[in-house]
């Protein structure tokens, strides 16, 4: 990655659909770590499709920006927090075509996009792709200051879900930015969490009032529909007491399903939502799908909801019955 320091001409740094805080802070972590060792490079910042809201306040606080669809003219492409070309659209066919260089830095199992990059820092160990881009920035010999450790902390925070899912190298970066001065844990709490949104609190409700509850054994696995926050739903089921939760919404005709599994059922039953679930649903939705152990999603244009959301729920089911973990 010594590239960064030597990289003359211009840099895009570019982050997934609705990019959530943990891909917005660590590009806006990077981008100032790369002011500091590369200060000839030029460096612009953008996002595919749109940004979560939280993301969009943390640019507010902050006085940071992204540009939505960015032009991909540059000398350097480093794309953040994804795996796959599926969540780069509307952009994914100019990547494809991109005469530049690409790297790829990321925490989630390596899929497509990695084959495209000349260069990748992927670690599908890391909870969140901010701790990868701290370690990457103290190895280039950034300084650790001023806004950085703010945007790395609010980027773990984002994806560990305030450190409940942390590992513990996470967990350790964490004691260190908040020995910094001026980082706050409360600040970067209240930058993530969506508690006021009206919407998003009324699709986790209608969530729960739709839901079906499927029975595999000692688990307790549920599905539900909602026009949008998906993803913000099964976390919702997950917290009422499910430990597996698919919630599925069609947004611009195309169906886009969110898994999410409790911490207890993931360690006990190894299933990786992302890898094994996810990812054939991409394919039967002939689309893509993809993400982590915990937290992963699926989008595609074929199918029915409710017949995606019953695969979903058989395919854990008999990935249960061959794990021999009922
Ligand atoms: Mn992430």
């Amino acid at each position: 990655m010594e590239i960064l320091k030597n990289q003359k001409g211009s840099a895009l740094i570019l982050c997934h659909q609705i990019a959530d805080p943990d891909c917005i802070c660590s590009a806006l972590a990077l981008k100032e770590g790369l002011r500091q060792i590369n200060p000839d490079l030029r460096i612009n910042l953008g996002t595919a499709e749109s940004l979560s809201s939280a993301s969009r306040r943390i640019l507010r606080r902050y006085e940071g920006s992204a540009e939505v669809n960015p032009s991909l003219e540059s000398d350097l492409l480093i794309i953040l927090d994804t795996s796959s070309f599926g969540l780069l659209s509307p952009l994914d066919e100019d990547i494809k075509k991109y005469k530049g260089r690409i790297i790829v830095i990321d925490h989630h199992v390596p899929n497509q996009l990695l084959a495209y990059a000349d260069d990748g820092l992927v670690d599908p160990e890391a909870t969140s792709t901010s701790e990868i881009v701290y370690k990457l920035l103290r190895d280039l010999g950034v300084k650790i200051e001023g806004l950085i450790p703010k945007y790395i902390l609010a980027g773990i925070l984002c994806d560990t879900r305030c450190l409940r899912f942390a590992s513990s190298g996470a967990v350790k970066i964490v004691c260190q930015l908040l020995d910094k001065e001026g980082v706050d844990y409360d600040e970067a709490v209240a930058l993530i969490v969506d508690s006021e949104d009206l919407g998003e609190r009324m699709a986790r409700l209608k969530a729960a009032q739709r839901m079906v509850i499927h029975r595999a054994g000692k688990y307790i696995i549920t599905t539900s529909e909602v026009s949008s926050f998906a993803a913000a739903s099964a976390n919702a089921l997950i917290a009422l007491g499910a430990d597996c939760s698919f919630v599925a919404g069609i947004e611009n005709d195309e169906i886009r399903i969110s898994a999410r599994a409790s911490k207890e059922f993931m360690t006990s039953t190894k299933i990786h939502l992302g890898r094994d679930v996810m990812a054939k649903i991409g394919d039967l939705l002939d689309g893509s799908g993809g993400g982590l152990r915990g937290a992963a999603g699926a989008r595609g244009k074929k199918g029915d909801l409710s017949s995606a959301l019953q695969k979903c729920v058989s395919i854990v089911k008999d990935l249960l019955k061959k794990t021999d973990r009922p």
